[in-house]
C-alpha cells in the first residue's frame, strides 16, 4: 500500500464556473502550506491529441464519437504520469476530468453507456469539487470572454442538467461559484488540507463508470 501519496483532485462545472482560475489559486495556496501540488488541465492542449481537440473546438468537423474518444485519449495519455506524480507525494488539481467527457458527449446526443466505458479504468479522483453557477451568471461572465463552439446557453443548459445527475449520485463536494475567486480557492484548499492526512494513506483507486 502507498503511504503519503498526493491526492487526485478534480474540479468540474459548466463553462465560466471558474475552474481554471480555481485550479491555479488552489495550487498556489497548497504550495504556501507546504503541500506540493501541480495543476493538470483537460483537455491538455500541449499533446498531439490535445492539438487535434483544439482544432475541433475552433471549427474542425469531426464525428461526435471521434470527439469523445479524443478527449478520453487525451486523459489516458497522461494517466501513467498522474499515477507516478501521486506516488511521489504530489497532489494534482485537475481542471476537468472524465466527467466532463461524459456530460458533454451525452449533451451531444451520444449513448450514456457507450460514453462511460472509454474513461473507466483511469485513476479515480479522491475528491471532486463541483463549482455551482447558474446559467444566467455563466452567460453574464461569457459576455466579456472569447468563446468556443460549446459555449452557448442552450448547450450549457444540457451540460448542467447532466452534471446535476453526477453531482447527486457520486457525492461531489459542491462549491458556490458565485463567491469571489479567492473565496472559492480558499474553501477548496481548506477541504483538501483537512482530507489529506486520511486520504493520502489509501491506495490509488480506479475509476469505475460502467
Ligand atoms: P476548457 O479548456 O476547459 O475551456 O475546455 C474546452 C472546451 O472543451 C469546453 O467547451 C468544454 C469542452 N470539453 C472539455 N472536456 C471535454 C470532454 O471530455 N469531452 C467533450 N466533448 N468536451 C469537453
Amino acid at each position: 500500500m502507498n503511504t503519503n501519496r498526493g491526492l487526485l483532485i478534480v474540479l468540474e462545472g459548466i463553462d465560466q464556473s471558474g475552474k481554471s482560475s480555481a485550479a491555479q489559486r488552489v495550487c498556489e495556496m497548497l504550495e504556501k502550506k507546504g503541500i506540493q501540488s501541480i495543476k493538470q488541465p483537460f483537455p491538455d492542449r500541449s499533446t498531439d491529441i490535445g492539438k487535434l481537440i483544439d482544432e475541433f473546438l475552433h471549427g474542425k468537423n469531426l464525428p461526435q464519437q471521434v470527439v469523445h474518444l479524443l478527449y478520453s485519449a487525451n486523459r489516458w495519455e497522461v494517466a501513467q504520469k498522474i499515477k507516478e506524480t501521486l506516488e511521489k507525494g504530489i497532489t494534482i488539481i485537475c481542471d476537468r476530468y472524465a466527467f466532463s467527457g461524459i456530460v458533454y458527449s451525452i449533451a451531444n446526443g451520444l449513448d450514456e453507456r457507450w460514453c462511460n466505458s472509454a474513461d473507466s479504468g483511469l485513476p479515480k479522483p479522491d475528491i471532486v469539487f463541483f463549482l455551482e453557477l447558474s446559467l444566467e451568471d455563466a452567460e453574464q461572465r461569457r459576455k466579456t470572454m472569447k468563446t468556443d463552439r460549446y459555449e452557448n446557453i442552450k448547450f450549457q443548459s444540457k451540460v448542467k442538467c447532466e452534471y446535476e445527475k453526477f453531482k447527486d449520485s457520486m457525492k461531489w463536494t459542491c462549491i458556490d461559484a458565485r463567491q469571489s475567486k479567492e473565496e472559492v480557492a480558499l474553501e477548496i484548499t481548506s477541504i483538501i488540507e483537512q482530507q489529506l492526512p486520511q486520504l493520502s494513506n489509501q491506495p490509488i483507486k480506479t475509476l469505475d463508470l460502467i
